[in-house]
């Protein structure tokens, strides 16, 4: 059987597939692939991924992209207690992971751009600050969320934590202040102290 590869750098969202695979204890084989150098939109990478992002994966021939959709399915074959428990469970896994990038990441990631990655003169001070007040709205709602339990499903950190937090983590990376945020920032701190996440994740705290 084919190693796992695993296709992205660890400073873009293959840092989530890598978080799990070390959570999963998996051995794979870790293919740098860059966009910064050209590197996804090489033919032989738009093979792999025709969208030419990272990350993607070669699981023994079966080809993977979309971030989620790999976290999702490698948490799931290989479960280590990262998978959930009943259908009403893995529901709300899908319904956290699908709110995580369609409501959160966008307004995250043009923060993140616009006050820490673009170069200072091609950043726009003032759609940061919009995207920023935007991010504020979905993240009240996960810090009520966890205002009664430790993790998003229950008392036990799940693939649902690992997938929202990789989104939520670079809120501080880009200073979008959380501090109002107590069930939010002590859950973020839980998901970030987790051995694997500080191997791997640029987004840990501090
Ligand atoms: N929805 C995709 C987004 C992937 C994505 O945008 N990856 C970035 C790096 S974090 C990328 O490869 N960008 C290259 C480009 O846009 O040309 C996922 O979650 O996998």
């Amino acid at each position: 059987m084919g190693k796992l590869k695993i296709y992205g750098t660890v400073r873009s969202r293959a840092s989530r597939v890598l978080w799990l695979v070390d959570e999963l204890g998996l051995d794979y084989e870790n293919i740098p692939v860059h966009f910064a150098d050209g590197g996804t939109r090489k033919a032989e990478y738009l093979a792999i991924n025709p969208n030419g992002k990272i990350p993607a994966i070669d699981d023994d021939g079966f080809v993977l992209w979309e971030s989620m959709a790999i976290t999702l399915y490698l948490a799931k074959k290989h479960d280590k207690g990262l998978w959930p428990r009943t259908a009403a469970d893995e529901a709300r896994a899908l319904q956290w992971t699908f709110w995580a990038t369609t409501e959160v990441e966008t307004p995250i990631v043009t923060t993140l751009q616009n006050r820490v990655i673009l170069p200072a003169e091609r950043r726009d001070a003032a759609l940061a600050d919009a995207a920023a007040k935007q991010a504020l709205g979905p993240l009240k709602v996960l810090d009520q969320a966890l205002a009664k339990t430790s993790y998003l499903l229950g008392e036990r950190f799940t693939i649902a934590d690992l997938n929202v937090s990789s989104v939520v983590g670079a809120a501080r990376r880009c200073s979008i202040d959380l501090d109002q945020l107590v069930h939010l920032t002590r859950w973020l701190d839980a998901c970030f102290a987790r051995p694997s996440a500080t191997a791997v994740s640029p987004y840990r705290r501090g």
